[in-house]
């Protein structure tokens, strides 16, 4: 296949894809092209189905065509209200994944199976939520730590909690624009009320409040759930892994764990590492059982175990084509609906897990925190049992995988940075060596590279070239989500990678040993960005908007990607694009995200669907800020 007809960067899954091909069995690229164009209404947000008056579709050129919908909404409002509403989806997925943890964490116990792993940072959060420790139990200390994280949900008062984590200047940006956010369910809520019929029509009006529900997931739920997974299941530290699909054994047991939240695919790592499931395995042959994961789930096991990762969002069919499967277990976001056809065609078990996501026709396994344990073990035990069914004639791992060292956390980050600290004349545990590697130019800047993939980009295309742009201009990379999976497999994160990075970067990255490209965990985790920049910030004295850092989302497709671009946005952190967002149609809000939102929160939207010339403008960008950082320093 030539390399311009390639749907993925990577050789092996058009392999995979050539093999659905000649099996007979459709996946996402069949029916991409089945689809033909898309709307362009829907591609530009000027089609309304709020009301059943509608649907109405506007025209996206001004004084051509219809200009209003039936109730008058013109296509500023319309547009408008439709991002709205994405951000207020996104918002809800990473939020009720929080809030899930949270009620974990609620009946977390000293001899129960989910357990308090790091207790310095539940400490360190009492104290901050003003939490009496004195003499008391852990456990009950935890509870009332998670009974304070369920009431940010719905209280009736205030704002919230994680708010004050911020930059001063940044704080007070929220209070004057009045986009600080109140409980998080109530942003939601707001939104969907504003947003039906009838209610708001001013565009400005809506990118507001949808940015205060954006900040809802940033400094609410994302980082509710990356701060209580780690105290109940350990702050990430670096290890080592492998990543791509060569990780799976053809010896052995394969279980993909593909979703989001780590309080199943904690228990299924318990669960997989029991002698009895064990025996049970090579009682049916295999030499074991190899746990291999895939999208956010993969991410927060692998940070914290080292999982091996199969791959990211596109390759969860690929996997199965691989037939040597035994069972994909998932449970919320990002599952496509087609693994119910797919795993039908080979001896795979698809097993939902989850009452929030039921999938027709697959097994439905639910799981239930009370009994973790023992659910997770009779997941993994129908597992072992499809072992016997695999047929060896539809066997085919592609034996491409790299090295990848990840598991960098803030915590871990900073420790790596003390190896540079004279203990003599600065204290340890700080990020003054990061600042001060980016005030003397060493380091150009940083960019957080996340997301997912989209089939209008070649698989992982985007991400790698960027990436590689960047680490090359001595610009220090942090990822999360699928972007870093993209990394990992390409081995942008091993600390050989290092060669590949500009003199400046590969001397930071020789003197505190990291790789150039780091992996910080699962989309939540973009709140350990924000905790990262805002700590430099910080020490420098400076709002996180006068640092020359980008965020960058090359392949995004969710509605959580749009809420994560608006709280990066709303924190100070310009935002590069390489999907277009539906809302070409207004020239208005176009004209917002692209230009007058920095007046309003010092960054800004850039889009472009090259990855070559959106790297050019991160550098560009980056330096400009460099520019008035140096001035003002
Ligand atoms: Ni939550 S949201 S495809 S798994 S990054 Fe991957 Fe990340 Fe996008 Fe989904
Ligand atoms: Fe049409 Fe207005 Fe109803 Fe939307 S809300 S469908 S624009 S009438």
């Amino acid at each position: 296949m030539s390399e311009t007809k390639m749907v993925s960067l990577d050789e092996m899954d058009e392999q995979l894809i050539q093999k659905a091909e000649a099996e007979g069995v459709e996946t996402m690229w069949d029916r991409k092209k089945a689809m033909k164009a898309p709307c362009g209404f829907g591609e530009k947000g000027v089609c309304c189905r709020i009301c059943a008056m509608g649907p109405c579709r506007v025209s996206p050129v001004e004084g051509k065509g219809a200009q209003r919908g039936i109730c008058g909404a013109t296509a500023d409002t319309i547009v408008a209200r439709n991002l709205a509403r994405m951000i207020a989806a996104g918002t809800s997925a990473h939020s009720d994944h929080a809030r899930d943890i949270a009620h974990v964490m609620h009946m977390a116990s000293r001899d129960g199976n989910y357990t308090i792993k790091d207790e310095r940072k539940l400490l360190s959060l009492a104290e901050e939520w003003e939490v009496n420790t004195e003499g008391r139990d852990i456990y009950d200390v935890a509870h009332e730590v998670a009974e304070i994280a369920l009431n940010e949900f719905g209280k009736p008062f205030g704002t919230l909690k994680f708010l004050e984590r911020a930059p001063e200047p940044r704080k007070k940006i929220w209070r004057e624009l009045d986009i600080e956010p109140r409980a998080i369910d109530r942003e939601i809520a707001t939104i969907m009320h504003s947003t039906h019929m009838g209610c708001t029509s001013d565009a400005e009006s809506l990118l507001k409040i949808g940015m205060r529900t954006a900040l809802a997931d940033g400094w609410g739920g994302s980082m509710i759930g990356t701060v209580f997974s780690d105290i109940l299941f350990g702050t990430p530290v670096p290890r080592e892994t492998e990543a791509n699909l060569g990780v799976l054994e053809e010896k052995q047991v394969n279980i993909i764990l593909h979703g989001h939240e780590p309080s199943l695919s904690e228990m299924i790592v318990m669960a997989a590492q029991d002698p009895q499931i064990i025996k049970l395995a090579e009682e049916v042959g295999a030499e074991g059982i190899n746990l291999a994961g895939m999208c956010c789930t993969g991410n927060e096991v692998t940070m914290r175990h080292g999982v091996k990762i199969a791959g990211n969002f596109f390759q969860q069919e690929l996997a199965v084509l691989t037939g040597v499967i035994e069972a994909v277990i998932v449970d919320v976001q990002c599952i496509f609906p087609s693994l119910t056809p797919i795993t039908d065609c080979y001896h795979t078990k698809f097993i939902t897990t989850s009452p929030k996501a039921k999938i027709t026709g697959a097994t439905h396994i639910e799981f239930n925190e009370e009994k973790a344990l023992e659910s997770a073990k009779s997941i993994v035990r129908e597992a072992i049992e499809n072992f016997k069914n695999r047929k060896k004639e539809k066997v085919f791992i592609p034996q491409t995988k790299n090295q990848a060292t990840l598991g960098y956390s803030v915590e871990a980050i900073i420790k790596q940075l003390d190896r540079v600290v004279n203990s003599n004349i600065d204290p340890q545990g700080t990020v003054k060596p990061l600042a001060d590697v980016i005030k003397a130019g060493v380091l150009r800047g940083a960019a957080g590279i996340v997301g997912c993939n989209n089939p209008k980009v070649k698989h992982d295309y985007s991400h790698i070239e960027i990436m590689k742009k960047l680490i090359a201009n001595d610009v220090i990379v942090v990822t999360t989500g699928c972007a870093a999976q993209a990394a990992a497999k390409a081995g942008l994160t091993s600390k050989d990678a290092a060669k590949l990075a500009g003199k400046g970067l590969q001397a930071v990255c020789e003197l505190v040993d990291i790789p150039p490209v780091l992996h910080m965990g699962s989309c939540v985790d973009i709140s350990r960005i924000l905790t990262l920049v805002g700590e430099t910030a910080k020490h420098m004295g400076v709002d996180n908007c006068d640092l020359p850092v980008v965020g960058v989302a090359p392949e995004w497709m969710s509605e959580k990607a749009v809420a994560i671009a608006n709280y990066v946005i709303a924190s100070g952190i310009d935002v590069f694009l390489g999907v277009e967002p539906p809302v070409m149609g207004s020239a208005a809000v176009v004209d917002m995200l692209t230009n007058k939102l920095e007046e309003m929160t010092g960054a800004k939207f850039f889009i472009d669907t090259d990855p070559h010339k959106l790297s050019a403008m991160m550098l560009d960008r980056i330096e400009e800020k460099r520019a008035k950082l140096e001035a003002r320093l």
